[in-house]
């Protein structure tokens, strides 16, 4: 599909993006999923850190040398997908669940490129944000919050529960603090521009290929 299409040719961008020596964050999802061969093609000696299982297990069956988070404290660069991207730069994550693993790899790197087919930009950014919750006090923490809804998905790989704030985003800088500031939240989907460098979105046959 044309999706598709873009979804690769993004990824492929980014790729170009990573040297010899490298250390790599890689994101998670089916954008992602087209980096990881376009890495492997470019034959780039790098060291990996994964942000989900399922990313380090397709990594490491194209032969990529994926390592656990622990000792790194900083990556040359980090690459991942995007469920929404304002012209801002704002964006959410977590579509694949994985968003708070996914937003300590983009704090660490020197510079984090999103890539994105044509469908994720949007005019402003609305709910369903994705929340990572204590599974301790989930209810409070829920009230707390405001209208969420609960994902039907596994425990996140550290322990919490995966849910999605549905309730009004009037503002992304607002929404994210007020997010921030409950207990029992352990992350939410809302990336500021701060963190992000590059935006690469495949819109038809062109790549739009803008810093922030
Ligand atoms: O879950 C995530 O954060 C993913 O990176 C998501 O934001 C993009 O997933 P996709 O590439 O499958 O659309």
């Amino acid at each position: 599909s044309l999706t598709e299409r873009e979804k690769q040719a993004a990824a492929r961008a980014a790729a170009t993006l990573v040297q010899d020596g490298m250390l790599v964050g890689l994101g998670t999802g089916s954008t992602v999923a087209y980096l990881l061969p376009a890495l492997a093609e470019r034959g780039v000696r790098i060291r990996c850190v994964s942000t989900s299982p399922r990313t380090e297990e397709a990594a490491r069956a194209l032969g990529l040398a994926t390592e656990a988070f622990g000792d790194i404290d900083r990556f040359d660069i980090a690459i991942d997908g995007a469920d929404q991207i304002a012209p801002d730069g704002w964006l959410v994550k977590g579509g694949g669940a994985a968003h708070t693993r996914e937003k300590v790899v983009a704090a660490a790197a020197d510079r984090f490129v999103v890539i994105a087919d044509s469908s994720k930009t949007v005019e402003r950014i609305t709910a369903p944000i994705p929340l990572e919750l204590l599974s301790f006090g989930l209810a409070a923490t829920r009230r707390r919050i405001g209208a969420t809804t609960l994902r039907d998905v596994p425990l996140s790989p550290d322990g919490g529960v995966i849910a999605d704030y549905v309730g009004d985003v009037v503002d992304p800088a607002a929404e994210a603090a007020r997010l921030s500031a409950v207990p029992g939240l352990v992350d939410h989907g809302l990336f500021p521009p701060a963190l992000v460098a590059d935006i690469i979105v495949a819109r038809g046959a062109e790549i739009e290929h803008r810093t922030v």
